[in-house]
């Protein structure tokens, strides 16, 4: 009686109460949203998607438009899906050293770029060689360590 007691103890304390699911999106993924601008906006252990380019330092507001801080691989931006116009990595001092962005949730659509760690991209309307426009693309963010492949799925 007393073990069956603890069980549902156990249980209780590991179910989460229906009521504190889903009231913000934002919880279910590893990502947040700041306000700010520059590369020195980026906190430690993160990478940095900013709404405009140049991490934000032309915007007209002045002090910057948002930055999402995603801290582990995220299927979703909530609030920032095809917004990066900028990216920033700043990944020291975690388990990764690359990130991928995918074109689509989920890590599908593949892969638009891969950003190593200190890496940035001050506008991804013009990337590389080739000048290709990634702006506004970015759906999901696969974050990678040793050895890997296909971290967007086709
Ligand atoms: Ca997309």
């Amino acid at each position: 009686m007393i073990k069956k007691l603890a069980l549902a103890l156990v249980l209780a304390a590991s179910v989460p109460l229906t009521t504190e699911t889903s009231v913000t999106a934002t919880e279910d993924y590893p990502v947040r949203k700041i306000w700010g601008k520059g590369t020195a906006a980026c906190p430690e252990k993160s990478i940095c998607l900013y709404q405009d380019s140049n991490y934000n330092e032309d915007s007209h507001e002045g002090r910057g438009r948002w930055i999402w801080v995603v801290t582990g691989p995220t299927a979703r931006i909530p609030g920032g899906n095809d917004e990066a116009s900028s990216l920033h990595a700043n990944l020291e001092g975690t388990p990764w050293e690359t990130a991928a962005f995918c074109e689509d949730t989920n890590f599908q659509g593949g892969t638009l770029l891969y950003l190593v760690d200190g890496a940035s991209r001050p506008n991804l309307k013009r990337v590389g060689g080739h000048q290709v426009n990634l702006n506004d693309m970015i759906s999901s963010v696969n974050l990678l360590a040793g050895d890997w492949r296909r971290p967007c799925s086709a």
